[in-house]
């Protein structure tokens, strides 16, 4: 297995179909990346995607912000090569069939539908929480996600409600294909529950035309190609 710095993969013996970039929100979890890079650079490998890992670290001790931290890595990671599909995966999640392709569909695509952690079932039905994917253009017809979600909870159902407000729908593989495991954990620090959360999930389809991708701003404190991953520390300000 040819990785190249940065924890890029192209495959030798055939063209992959897709250019993706897996974007990893982070603070603090290295415990829970080295699995992740463990189990996934395998299996990623096995599905020959042409592909590169990108874990955006926040940086400080602010509120988590998962939402942005996906925003600035669709933006960094087409700094560095012309990707057509983001997977938004979190840290802690590993999927158990390797037929649980990491790319991108017609629709945007909810990856991590059974979780043990819900007792392999959806929790709901909109649900698009864990690991999704996106091609450039569903991405972009969306204007990408909110930046104003701090704190825990509610940034998936945004992301929900804009794309079925664009007419989009959520393309899933099956409930066996689906499985995948949370590696346990207790509730971050800096990530208590957003109370503002239910009340922004009511709004989205006014708000998403200027809070998006079109609004994003932060700053790069640092660039470091490892081996396995791209991490790229950022500052994203604060609430
Ligand atoms: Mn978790």
């Amino acid at each position: 297995m040819k990785l190249r710095p940065g924890g890029r993969f192209t495959p030798q013996d055939c063209e992959a179909q897709q250019k993706v970039a897996i974007i990893i929100p982070f603070r603090k979890r290295d415990e829970h990346l080295k699995y992740w890079l463990h189990y996934l650079h395998p299996i990623l490998q096995r599905q020959q995607l042409d592909y590169g890992v990108y874990v955006i670290n926040q940086d400080g001790d602010e509120v988590f912000n998962r939402a942005k931290l996906l925003n600035i890595g669709y933006t960094e990671s087409l700094k560095e090569y012309d990707y057509e599909c983001f997977v938004f995966s979190d840290v802690d999640l590993i999927p158990m069939d390797d037929r649980n392709t990491y790319k991108c569909f017609s629709q945007p695509r909810h990856l991590s539908v059974s979780m043990d952690k819900f007792g392999f079932r959806l929790p709901y039905h909109q649900y698009f929480g864990g690991v999704s994917s996106m091609s450039k253009e569903q991405y972009l017809k969306i204007n990408g996600f909110p930046n104003n979600y701090w704190g825990w909870g509610g940034e998936d159902d945004d992301i929900y409600n804009r794309l079925s407000s664009k007419g989009m729908s959520i393309s899933r593989p099956s409930g066996e294909v689906g499985k995948c495991r949370m590696i346990r954990h207790d509730r971050d620090k800096q990530n208590e529950p957003n109370p503002q959360r239910f009340d922004r999930i009511a709004h989205t389809r006014e708000t998403m035309s200027k809070d998006g991708i079109n609004s994003l701003s932060y700053r790069v404190v640092k660039v470091e190609k490892l081996d396995l991953f791209t991490r790229i520390t950022v500052d994203v300000g604060k609430p």
